[in-house]
């Protein structure tokens, strides 16, 4: 059996330092490594001169890291990835900054990492590369001669022609993935927008099993919406820890509805027009007002970058307002709260939530809608109110889907979700939580490998 070696921008397999399972993908991808003997690389996270990777073995499962230099952060993750491809990933041109520094950095940390992980690839090794961040690293390790099977996976969307062509060297960058064999994407949609661009930008001809050929190259691309580890997040969701989160919900509650958001802090994420929307339904149903509260979970990310800073600061003056508008002395109508929590808490607070209220602008999948359904008490389930534009749309289609910049529509399906009668709750939720487990990170990866190898 051919070894796997997955490559991302961080590693998080369990090391000794870290020894807990760092979310479902992470659980996925250890078990297929420790399976495939196989090795996962990235950045350590730390900035220092970048030498040899640190090899690390835990539970069967090999790491290897390397640091790279404060420039490199600077221009490869903080600038072009983060500043530039991120935002333009989800279609807000607006907020995308054009540097040709970042390009450069971003093209030297992936031939930087080529060098590194090239000497450790051994002829039939199966590679998987992860993310926006790691784009060009197929073309970079052909160059170095390989000739190993080679895939990539997008996490995020694949944004709209007109919008990629303002990137400066744009077809450069869709080039590079030509160098894969196999290309995924969460959705069909996405799949599709990348296929205008072949045809469109580059003359590619698209065929009926699926694959692309460009000049002289054909590829194969497909659709694979990435899952939860659904199985190990049930059985979390009865776990000491999430019962006692459960009841400390439900006593806070003192008989109000818990509607939940559950997000990194991320303008894609869409919190100010949830906020808003949940204003809309405050304002506008006065006499239902005191018998709901919103818990929204904000963890900050990527702090060094401005637009972020700009997100945290409004978020931190629109819960204000709201909470200094509408509180009474005996009720807070938002609770914001800006820490991260051990799964098992999150699975808990899912389960004591009427409503999980997950409205990005544009998300690849959102597992968060996945995790609220899997946690869920089959007999009396709360309503996801999911964005139409979020991946996890196409696969969760029983949620009450709306329009996340629409407070109107949001405020409409929460007045819905909180009407709803059980039967119609159960008749929602049974065959999401059938597709959450039928579809889950392993059938994902599964999926994947799959056609990596086979293709
Ligand atoms: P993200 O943008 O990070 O992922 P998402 O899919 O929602 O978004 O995953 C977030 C994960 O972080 C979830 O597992 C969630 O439980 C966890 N999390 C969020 N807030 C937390 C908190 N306060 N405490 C603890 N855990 C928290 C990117 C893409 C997505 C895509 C995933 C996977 O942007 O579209 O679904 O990759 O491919």
């Amino acid at each position: 059996m051919s070894r796997l070696i997955v490559i991302s921008n961080r590693v998080s397999a369990p090391t000794a330092d870290q020894p807990g399972a760092q979310g479902g993908l992470a659980v996925a991808l250890t078990a297929a490594l420790r399976e495939a003997d196989g090795i996962w690389f990235g950045w350590s996270g730390e900035t220092g001169e970048t030498v040899a990777p640190k090899f690390e073995t835990y539970d069967g499962v090999t790491s290897a890291t390397i640091d790279l230099p404060e420039q490199d952060v600077e221009e490869y993750y903080d600038g072009y990835a983060n500043r530039t491809l991120w935002p333009l990933f989800h279609y807000r041109l607006g907020l995308t900054e054009f540097e040709r520094d970042f390009q450069g950095g971003y093209e030297r940390v992936n031939r930087l990492f080529g060098e590194f992980i090239g000497p450790h690839i051994l002829p039939d090794d199966l590679i998987w590369v992860h993310d926006y961040h790691m784009i060009p690293l197929g073309w970079v390790l052909r160059q170095r001669g390989l000739t190993n099977r080679l895939g990539f996976f997008l996490h995020i969307p694949w944004p709209p022609t007109r919008l990629l062509t303002a990137l400066p060297d744009h077809r450069r960058l869709v080039e590079a993935l030509f160098a894969y064999d196999v290309i995924g994407f969460q959705t069909q949609e996405w799949l599709e927008t990348f296929h205008d661009y072949v045809v469109t930008q580059m003359g590619g001809s698209i065929h009926d099993d699926g694959s692309i050929t460009v000049g002289g190259r054909t590829i194969c691309a497909i659709a694979c919406p990435i899952g939860i580890d659904a199985r190990d997040f049930i059985a979390g969701a009865s776990s000491p820890q999430a019962v006692a989160t459960h009841r400390r919900m439900i006593e806070s509650s003192i008989g109000r509805s818990l509607i939940i958001g559950v997000d990194r802090l991320d303008y894609s994420k869409g919190l100010e027009e949830r906020f808003n929307g949940y204003q809309r339904y405050l304002e506008t149903r006065p006499e239902a007002r005191a018998a709901v509260y919103l818990l929204q979970i904000a963890p900050p990310s990527r702090a060094s970058v401005q637009s972020y800073q700009d997100i945290r600061a409004q978020l931190d003056a629109l819960s204000g307002r709201i909470n200094g508008a509408f509180a009474d002395i005996d009720w807070v109508p938002l609770r914001y709260v800006n820490h991260g929590y051990p799964r098992d808490v999150l699975a808990g607070a899912y389960r004591a939530a009427r409503i999980g209220l997950v409205t990005p602008l544009r998300d690849g999948m959102n597992l968060v809608a996945k995790e609220y359904v899997a946690a869920q008490d089959p007999e009396d389930p709360g309503v996801l109110i999911l964005s139409r534009f979020a991946g996890a749309a196409t696969q969760l289609d029983q949620a009450l889907l709306v329009n996340p910049y629409s407070p109107d529509d949001i405020a409409d399906a929460i007045e819905r979700a909180l009407a709803m009668s059980r039967e119609e709750r159960l008749a929602r939720w049974k065959p999401m939580f059938a597709n959450i487990c039928n579809e889950d990170v392993n059938w994902w990866r599964e999926q994947f490998t799959a056609r990596l190898r086979g293709a």
